[in-house]
């Protein structure tokens, strides 16, 4: 069976488009592959943060997943700082990456750009989370479109360790979503919707659904009446025809919606029949932290074990002597 491993970092409060780009796929795959999905909060390091935010996230964040279907006696479900094997493999492929490489990443670059103090961490990103992959042997990486770059690269540091020091690391691959890869902004449906960017057109998981209606009824259309799929010219509209596509699991060519406001309303609907139960189940999950804490040690000592021989076997490929 293939291997699957994905990620979802504490760095704000969850949004729309990591459930339909990352969370909800990474859930359909639990019935047929081994999978293992990681809070990563080292992630959330790279950027300005508040410890106790950070605190905060991490549990709401594992708390949303299992309330999307990631169900932890099915997987491995754990945090990252939790398992030191991250942190280790990354050193050995920050020693196999390249400045220049690093350097050309685009949420580097952008990121970069929106940051007076720019913290190294943010550079060397890309080779924590190859680290991420690979100490699992990862086959498969479901993801959004905008981490298709780093998986890629993470394919090269894989390949160019294997050729150097001997065959350690499976080559993994990316998996999108093939409806919703991107959700975009609903106010600026030219800017990827994101959960670290404070924006009206940015629906969070747990907003309450009337401000997801608002949200949704307020998004910014495009010039013209027809309701066409055309991301080029009708970047806004083709927004929420990807997202009532992805919600309501209907093929964007089998959706006729009459008009912009039909559109709007259709979506609405569709995505808080989407998220009210998660909230529901969510509500649940949150009133007990302990049982979640539980879920998450438990994780993170399987994951420890799993992660163990990789690690192993990098540090003695490269040279390292063993304890
Ligand atoms: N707008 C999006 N559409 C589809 N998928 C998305 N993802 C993120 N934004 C969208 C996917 O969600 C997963 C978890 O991502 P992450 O937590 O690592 O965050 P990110 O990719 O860096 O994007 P965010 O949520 O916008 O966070 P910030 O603002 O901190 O960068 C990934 O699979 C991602 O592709």
């Amino acid at each position: 069976p293939s291997r699957v491993l994905s990620l979802f970092t504490p760095s704000g409060r969850p949004t729309l488009g990591n459930l339909l780009g990352a969370l909800l796929p990474s859930a359909r795959l639990l019935p047929t592959a081994d999978c293992v999905f990681g809070i990563s909060d080292l992630h959330a390091l790279t950027s300005e943060h508040d410890p106790a935010r950070l605190r905060e996230r991490s549990l709401e964040l594992a708390g949303l997943a299992i309330a999307a279907g990631i169900d932890p006696a099915r997987c491995v479900l754990f945090l990252q700082s939790n398992v030191p094997a991250h942190a280790e493999l990354s050193y050995l492929l920050e020693s196999t990456a390249h400045y220049g490489e690093m350097q050309r990443m685009i949420q580097f670059r952008e990121k970069s750009e929106r940051q007076s103090a720019v913290r190294l961490s943010l550079l060397t990103y890309p080779a924590l989370m190859a680290a991420d992959i690979l100490l699992y042997q990862a086959t498969d990486v479901p993801v959004g479109a905008d981490q298709a770059q780093h998986v890629e690269l993470t394919r090269d540091l894989a390949a160019r360790f294997n050729r150097r020091y001997g065959p350690v690391f499976t080559l993994p691959r990316a998996v999108h979503p093939p409806m919703a890869a991107r959700v975009m902004d609903l106010s600026d449906p030219g800017a990827k919707m994101s959960k670290s960017v404070d924006s009206p057109g940015t629906i969070f998981l747990l907003d309450p659904v009337d401000v997801v209606r608002r949200k949704i009824m307020r998004a910014v259309t495009d010039s013209g009446t027809s309701v066409a799929y055309d991301s080029e010219a009708k970047p806004g509209v083709s927004n929420l025809l990807a997202i009532l596509s992805a919600t309501t699991g209907t093929p964007v060519a089998e959706l006729s919606p009459g008009s912009y406001g039909a559109l709007k309303k259709e979506t609405a609907d569709a995505v808080i029949a989407l998220l009210e139960p998660l909230q529901r189940h969510y509500a649940t999950l949150s009133a007990d932290p302990a049982t979640l804490e539980t879920v998450l040690r438990t994780g993170a000592e399987r994951a420890r074990e799993r992660a163990a021989s990789t690690v192993t076997a990098a540090k003695e490929a490269m040279g390292l002597l063993a304890a």
